[in-house]
């Protein structure tokens, strides 16, 4: 019985550990869509990692995140956030931007 006990404690530690290990394995950064300006507006994340970035609007109409350079297209609506899923990218700089307004421009720097 102890050592059922003591197997299912590794057990669970092991699964505790693998899904930080998971979580941990993804970097995560934040776009904040504000006065029609993407803050940061150059955001530099590592190469050859896939990674996340949230984009938050607090714009009061819908935008959308785009970018041809590393091929992602997501509307955002106001006062929301959007899980968008990049990578893993080659070193180089990638122009993103809100499609909805196309002067509203931000850039990944890949290094
Ligand atoms: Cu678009």
């Amino acid at each position: 019985m102890r050592r059922l006990i003591l197997s299912m404690i590794v057990v669970l530690a092991g699964a505790g550990a693998a899904t930080s290990a998971l979580a941990g394995a993804m970097p995560e950064y934040k776009l904040v869509l504000q006065d029609h300006k993407f803050a940061p507006a150059t955001l530099k994340v590592p190469a050859n990692t896939k990674f996340r970035v949230l984009v938050t609007n607090r714009n009061a109409v819908p935008s959308e995140f785009e970018s041809s350079d590393f091929n992602r297209e997501k509307i955002v609506l106001p006062d929301s956030t959007v899980t968008v899923f990049i990578g893993p990218l080659a070193k180089g700089t990638y122009k993103f931007f809100d499609d909805f307004h196309q002067a509203t421009t931000g850039v990944l720097v890949v290094e």
